[in-house]
């Protein structure tokens, strides 16, 4: 059975979403609730529902999801060097707060004060 959630129905072209990078693997786009003045969300477009779910057997998708992250963080506003940066989170189940079962990492990043989230 295929997945019924919010970034599965993005993936499949189901629902709009304002993206900011695609290839065959990866999508991003802008957090439609933006936490900080930069708010991404990046995911993979196989299923995995969380971190809970990955493994050894994994490392190497996961490692070229990870070094998307500094591209896209600079590309869509995050400031570079020290005084600027990002802040990388993914929620994983119920107990880290996450709401929707599809794999994804924030990156949050911007001029501060922000609130993190
Ligand atoms: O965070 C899930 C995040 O997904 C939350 O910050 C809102 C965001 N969201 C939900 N629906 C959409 C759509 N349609 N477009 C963009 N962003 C969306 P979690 O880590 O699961 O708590």
């Amino acid at each position: 059975m295929s997945e019924n959630n919010v970034f599965a129905r993005i993936i499949r072209g189901e629902l709009p979403a304002n993206k900011v990078y695609e290839d065959d693997e990866f999508l991003a786009f802008h957090d439609i609730d933006p936490a900080a003045p930069v708010h991404l969300l990046l995911i993979p477009k196989r299923h995995v529902v969380s971190l809970q779910d990955v493994g050894p057997e994994d490392a190497a998708w996961l490692g070229r999801m990870m070094a998307l992250i500094p591209k896209l963080a600079l590309e869509n506003g995050c400031r570079p060097g020290p005084e600027g940066g990002f802040r990388v989170v993914a929620n994983s189940g119920d107990d880290g707060g996450q709401e929707v079962p599809h794999l994804h990492f924030h990156i949050l990043g911007g001029e501060r004060p922000w609130k993190p989230k």
